[in-house]
């Protein structure tokens, strides 16, 4: 008897992990083997990131696994959307893949949409206007770059085409180009021609939970690793916190807590109407033919930055510490506010945010991250409320996942703002998501449905209640400041 093991590549902006994964009596146990960094660096006039070293890193993690006694495992890799890899027809990288933060898509949304209406963009792909969507990054590419491209890799795709030898488009990441027509599931001919690139420069369009091949053997003269057999995962990361989302609650919202706040509900059909876009709602695709309905929000970025710029002084644990000796609410900040996208300075830019709009300015870490935590939390309960009328049913639990899962502060403050039960947990779930796919095309598992109650059961969830009139009128008040109707300095 072999024992099934399951490794999950799953790399963010701010980390990459490599976690281990087995099924115990039906409980799903996890052990993370290797962990490390990333971020993006200017280079070439550029902010890049270092796919090299990121590569490195999953066949040192993988070298770990056979160091522990694993000789043959089947690995899922995901990561971040919407970044690419411009590959020639030799299938060597032209550069290092361009970050989304980087300046170079400043106004493309306004460029792109004056001769091609922003309305029948969103009726074909069904996606939100983000400026770092692969649209606008390929229509400010460098064009004689492109000329010499043979193909076009999303990140994922990338890593494992350089582990494998074979390259896929994999869909969930693919929706997030907003180049996928939502009617005929195929690139969009209209708008690749509207950034230069065609449909063959692309690997051919995979669903999630497709094998996609072994370890490339030259791979195993300089790296001691085990047998490992690659299968395509939601390779979107967010598509892969969705699936490992334990979905409870009668009409349960989810809310993916990580570098991005991802907040939206699981369809199995898009909603691209007039209200909408209005609302730049997205329709990323999911596992298995759903839709992600959702809104990107700032999110764990802010803090994040906080955190460098205070030169990891403070762990994320203890600056929450600190955030709970404050008082909430002081001020109220439109966290989604393009200038908190990449500012040279996050805290000054949160400083001057407050100055400007003449409220108290945080200074100390406790108060600068209890004035993101509350404004985050009212975000939060400001976008369910906008999903219920939207989507026309009352949302009553929201499914809080990834690492802002550990935050209890937000969540109970969210819960309390929202009036909704908050669910907590896992805070892995883009990693189980990851496994429960290869799980499913390994057919140890049947579907999402149960996975998500093996899910339920595997991980302790922590339930937050609403706590009746304690901050009254708070989300009242926090519309009406984004809505600019209050003035802070009158
Ligand atoms: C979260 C995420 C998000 C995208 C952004 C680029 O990691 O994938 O879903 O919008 O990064």
């Amino acid at each position: 008897f072999m024992e099934k093991v399951y490794v999950a590549v799953d790399i963010g902006a701010s980390s990459g992990r490599l976690i281990l994964s087995k099924l115990v009596d039906h409980k799903l146990k996890l052990k993370e083997v290797h962990r490390f960094k990333n971020g993006f660096a200017n280079v070439q006039g550029h902010d890049r990131w270092d796919i090299d070293k990121l590569i490195a890193e999953i066949l040192i993690g993988l070298e770990k696994i056979k160091k522990a006694g694993y000789n043959a495992v089947t690995l899922g890799i995901d990561t971040w959307a919407v970044d690419y890899v411009l590959v020639d027809s030799q299938g060597k990288k032209l550069q290092d893949p361009v970050s989304y933060r980087d300046a170079r898509t400043e106004g493309s949304i306004e460029r792109l949409t004056t001769d091609l209406p922003k309305k029948y963009i969103y009726q074909k792909t069904g996606i939100q206007f983000l400026d770092f969507n692969t649209l606008y990054q390929l229509f400010e590419e460098d064009k004689e770059l492109l000329a010499k491209t043979d193909k076009i890799m999303m990140i994922p795709d990338y890593i494992g085409y350089v582990l494998t030898g074979t390259a896929v488009t994999e869909v969930t990441n693919a929706s997030t180009t907003q180049m996928l027509s939502l009617r005929e599931g195929l690139f969009d001919d209209h708008l690749l021609s509207k950034v230069n690139v065609k449909e063959s420069q692309f690997p051919k369009l995979v669903e999630a939970g497709t094998v996609l091949g072994n370890l490339k053997e030259e791979l195993k003269t300089t790296y001691d690793l085990p047998e490992t057999k690659i299968i395509t995962v939601a390779t979107h990361d967010t598509a892969s916190a969705v699936v490992g989302t334990p979905g409870i609650g009668q009409r349960w919202a989810y809310l993916s807590s990580g570098t991005w706040s991802l907040i939206g509900a699981e369809l199995n059909t898009p909603e691209n109407g007039e209200q909408a876009f209005r609302e730049n709602y997205t329709n990323e695709w999911g596992a298995y033919g759903t839709y992600r309905f959702l809104k990107n929000i700032m999110g764990l970025w802010i803090i994040q930055s906080i955190k460098r710029e205070l030169h990891d002084q403070y762990s994320f644990v203890e600056l929450a510490n600190l955030a709970e000796q404050e008082p909430p609410f002081q001020q109220f900040i439109d966290v989604n506010d393009q200038r908190f996208q990449n500012p040279a300075n996050m805290i000054s830019e949160i400083q001057a945010y407050c100055q400007e709009t003449g409220q108290r300015i945080p200074i100390t870490p406790g108060q600068l991250t209890m004035a993101v935590y509350s404004n985050l939390s009212l975000y939060y309960a400001n976008e369910l409320a906008i999903l219920d009328t939207i989507l026309n049913y009352r949302i009553d639990s929201l499914n809080i996942v990834g690492g802002g899962s550990n935050v209890k502060l937000m969540n109970q403050l969210t819960a309390t703002i929202a009036d909704v039960d908050v669910y907590a947990g896992p805070s892995e779930a883009t990693a189980v998501g990851n496994i429960i796919v290869q799980m499913i095309t390994e057919g140890d598992i049947l579907n999402v449905y149960l996975a998500r109650r093996i899910i339920s059961h595997s991980f302790e969830i922590k339930k937050f209640t609403p706590e009746k009139n304690k901050y009254p009128q708070i989300l009242q008040k926090y519309r009406d400041f984004l809505a600019n109707k209050i003035d802070m300095k009158g």
